[in-house]
């Protein structure tokens, strides 16, 4: 159909919403025309429902973004992330002008895709799609838990919505099932999603690709769905949004039938509008066809301006009269009130690690697991914003707090979450609830699985969310399943992402470190990577080090018995530490002095000073490594002295313990390395 059929189609709006929306889509040609990159098609083609979300819906604040009880708007398709400008900068938001002019600019706060933290408004970091529709997910879980917590008869403190707005490439990503399956069944009415319903991906028509019947799909999974044919009806995407908040059983879908590159004579309505600028030429003849002045560009006139600035007005009444509630329900309920000041805050309860667990070697051998477990448990019972679960791996994991219930739907007081197998929702998930803020969330699975929820694990990162993951059945030690489930490259995989913490504690009262680091970062991801199988328990009259080592990453567990310097040292992580004590043990009868370093965590000890690692690892003496893992990336320690026990190839199906002998991991292979290392060593030095 001709582009210009197609707009004689489309209803217009009273003229004042009309100058509004042209104020948001120019702003956003204008961008991308000056960055010379960006997408313009989305939104000009989504102007209008997003106009009415925000004019008509959306509750929030400009001047205090971050007030608790404010809507979330979540932009899904963040490659449209100049929408999301435009609508920040002409609502009154910290986002002058001059910033759209910067567009894709360094050092700009309106870079290529919407980032958390950097541009004030922007609720999440979205670009890889689907991802924000299931942090939605997160935060409207979220907002329910808190909810059921802190809410009391005829005190609504907990109260807003979710909205996202997603493209089809976010409802073709995989993700988008999972997150909308379990936000179906959980009942989320809350939570509603407007999808920009216009037929174009980057390849051409979605005919290409996509064709299942979208609304069925959604009505499969328990949502209520709704669509609006005219994209620029205001006041039928306004009527639908209020449907979808009467709706308070199910989460909603609004279809709204929008045209990429909307305006433009040559572009709308096809891939050419998706990716790139729309050119001068093209520029022009929209905004003549448009009537909108062709110069100055970023024109936003006097009247649409002041419109949008009601935003400010409205905001600060609705968070003044939720103080107010806020005020009444701290009257009646003062330690509530204090505990939901707290865990917004996020900060911990005094003393919620006094007295936390101490392992004798009377309680192993003990699965690290198993220890985290049992602190799970403990700190499960003092910090009631702890939330999570597993991706259906829970007797697994070992992630149940008991006697905290399940979240369930419509009865959203539990924190055992059950997010059944979707672990790339899982991770999403878990964001959306560190987003949101006011709950420590983490969720496990098995370690190899992690590569499942690799996308939402760097965004976690990206952002400094603190998401706690837990990652059992770490190593070839896990056993029987077989190379599928047996990691290899995930440990390496996981230290390489910037900002992820990843411990991988030796036995029991490492773990016991490992979670106290974890809770007290509040600050990015940590990740936990815990054994299957049990582990002797190190006992800390012997290896007093262990509390304050782990949260320097490396530390000495066991120093050469020599008083000079040891000949070696010994690295090892997790399960292998024990195998390097008893290495050491062995080397001494055989004269040489060994040093053991429990590494639980590459990352925080790359980050010492140089003095510490210097102390721990001394430039010139030898290493061997010992951990059933990639051997990849340990070499940026020590250089041409090293030799690494580690796995290269995939993993065999045989009982644990036959595996790691047969992968080189016993004390014979450890002395021969060392040897080995050693022999290297005396061939190289210089003759006397
Ligand atoms: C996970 C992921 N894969 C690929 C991309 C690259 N990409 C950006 S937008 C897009 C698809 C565009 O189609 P649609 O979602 O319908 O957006 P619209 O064309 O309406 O702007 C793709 C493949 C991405 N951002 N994220």
């Amino acid at each position: 159909m001709a582009p210009s059929a197609t707009l004689a189609t489309i209803a217009t709006p009273p003229a004042l919403d009309e100058l509004c929306i042209n104020t948001l889509r120019f702003l956003a040609v204008d961008m991308v025309q000056k960055a010379n990159s960006g997408h313009p098609g989305l939104p000009m083609g989504s102007a209008a429902m997003a106009y009415a979300l925000w004019d008509r819906s959306l509750t929030f604040n400009p001047h205090d973004p971050d007030w608790p009880d404010r809507d979330r708007f979540i932009l899904s398709a963040g490659h449209g992330c100049a929408l999301l400008y435009a609508l920040l900068h002409v609502t009154g938001f910290d986002l002058p002008l001059e910033e759209l002019k910067k567009f894709r600019q360094w050092g700009s706060r309106t870079p290529g895709h919407p980032e958390f933290g950097k541009t004030p408004g922007v609720e999440a970091t979205t670009g890889p799609l689907g991802q924000g529709l299931a942090n939605g997910v997160g935060m409207a879980i979220a907002e329910a838990a808190l909810g059921a917590r802190f809410n009391r008869p005829g005190h609504q403190i907990v109260d807003h919505y979710t909205y996202v707005l997603v493209s089809d490439g976010d409802l073709e990503e995989g993700i988008s099932s999972e997150a909308g399956s379990i936000a179906g069944h959980q009942h989320l009415g809350k939570l509603i999603v407007l999808y920009a319903d216009n037929h174009i991906t980057i390849e051409g028509s979605t005919e290409l690709t996509f064709t299942e019947d979208r609304m069925a799909r959604f009505a499969a999974f328990g949502w209520h769905v709704q669509r609006v044919e005219r994209s620029n009806d205001v006041e039928t995407v306004a009527l639908a949004l209020n449907n979808a908040r009467e709706e308070t059983d199910r989460p909603s879908l609004i279809a709204v039938r929008t045209h990429i590159g909307f305006g433009s004579p040559n572009k709308q309505d096809t891939a050419a509008a998706h990716g790139e600028a729309l050119g001068l030429e093209e520029v022009r003849l929209t905004k003549e066809g448009m009537d909108w002045p062709v110069s100055p560009s970023f024109h936003t006139p006097e009247e649409a301006l002041e419109h949008f600035r009601k935003a400010v007005a409205r905001g600060n009444s609705a968070q003044t009269e939720w103080e107010s509630r806020f005020k009444a329900y701290a009257q009646q309920y003062p330690d509530l009130a204090a505990e939901f000041q707290r865990v917004i805050d996020r900060r911990l309860p005094e003393g919620w690690d006094v007295g936390l667990l101490a392992f004798t070697p009377a309680d192993g051998p003990m699965a690290t697991r198993v220890a985290s477990g049992k602190v799970i448990e403990i700190l499960g019972s003092r910090l009631p914003e702890m939330m999570g679960g597993s991706a259906d791996l829970g007797p697994s994991t070992h992630t149940n707090i008991d006697g905290a219930g399940n979240f369930e739907p419509q009865d959203w007081a539990g924190r055992n979450m059950h997010f059944g197998i979707r672990e790339n929702a899982m991770g999403a998930i878990l964001n959306g609830m560190a987003l949101h803020r006011g709950l420590i969330p983490y969720g496990g699975t098995f370690f190899v699985f992690c590569d499942y929820m690799r996308p939402p694990m760097r965004l976690a990162a990206m952002n400094a969310l603190p998401v706690i993951y837990i990652f059992t059945h770490d190593s070839i030690g896990m056993g029987e399943d077989g190379p599928t489930h047996q990691p290899v490259e995930q440990l390496i995989g996981l230290r390489s992402i910037p900002g992820m913490v990843v411990l991988r504690p030796a036995d029991a009262n490492e773990t016991v470190a490992a979670w106290r680091l974890a809770i007290g970062r509040k600050q990015g991801p940590v990740a936990m990577v815990l054994t299957r199988q049990g582990l002797p328990v190190l006992d800390l009259n012997l290896y007093p080090a262990i509390p304050t080592g782990v949260p320097l990453g490396g530390y000495i567990l066991a120093d050469s018995p020599a008083t000079e310097r040891p000949d070696i040292i010994l690295i090892a992580t997790g399960s292998e530490v024990h195998l390097a004590l008893e290495g050491r043990d062995r080397l001494l009868t055989e004269g040489v002095h060994a040093r053991v370093v429990s590494m639980p965590s590459t990352n925080l000890f790359a980050a010492q000073s140089d003095e510490y690692r210097e102390t721990i690892l001394p430039a010139d003496l030898p290493i061997l490594v010992i951990e059933a893992g990639s051997p990849l990336g340990w070499q940026s320690f020590v250089g041409p002295r090293i030799a690494v026990i580690g796995i290269d190839t995939f993993g065999s199906s045989a009982p644990g313990p036959v595996v790691m002998e047969h992968y080189g991991f016993t004390v014979e292979n450890v002395c021969k390395q060392a040897h080995h290392v050693l022999d290297r060593l005396k061939e190289k030095a210089p003759c006397a």
